[in-house]
């Protein structure tokens, strides 16, 4: 008996730390960088924000507000610029959502000196923030004409280097 209510004890705090943390809404940058980054819906609003106009997929237009992934990569430390050449073109981000969706890019495409695509973090659309399911985080690429890499509920930027 005791038994059973420890374990129905300790199933709720483990569900409650794990709805805590997709409800925080925290971004984890990691893998190939200087510096591994936790990066709060607070923690966003303190980097310089862009804007990016794009349709969504019933053909309506959307202002997104949000934070240019390079200069995400570039606070983490990541290899861009003159660092970017050699072994290090053979790294990518891959992009991980809340619901197990994964994208991904090539450095080089992102690097203003290669592709130097607009790739960014929005946190806000229309002037609101994102709505439940769609956000905190969604990435916006103006750029693309497909819809699918503009993830929602990013939690997750992981820099790799490509395997032969
Ligand atoms: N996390 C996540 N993001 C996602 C998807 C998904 O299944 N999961 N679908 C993608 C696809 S296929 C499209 S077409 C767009 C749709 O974006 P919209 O809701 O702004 O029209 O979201 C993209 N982002
Ligand atoms: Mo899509």
């Amino acid at each position: 008996m005791k038994h059973k209510i420890a374990g129905a004890i300790l199933l709720t705090i483990l569900s409650l730390t794990t709805s805590g943390q997709t409800g925080q809404g925290t971004l984890t940058v990691k893998g190939e960088v200087g510096l591994p980054l936790t990066i709060t819906t607070a923690g966003l609003s303190e980097f310089r924000h862009a804007e990016a106009n794009m349709k969504d997929r019933e053909g309506n237009m959307h202002k997104y507000t949000g934070v240019s992934v390079l200069s995400i990569l570039d606070s983490a430390k990541v290899t861009l610029g003159k660092q970017l050449r050699g072994e290090h073109l053979k790294k990518y981000l891959l992009v991980k959502c809340a619901d197990g969706y994964q994208v991904l890019f090539s450095l080089a495409e992102l690097d203003p000196d290669f592709g130097n695509k607009t790739v960014i973090l929005a946190d806000r659309v229309d002037g609101k923030p994102l709505p439940e399911g769609k956000g905190p985080f969604r990435l916006i690429i103006p750029d693309d004409k497909a819809l699918a890499r503009n993830s929602y509920e990013v939690i997750e930027m992981i820099v790799s280097f490509a395997k032969d």
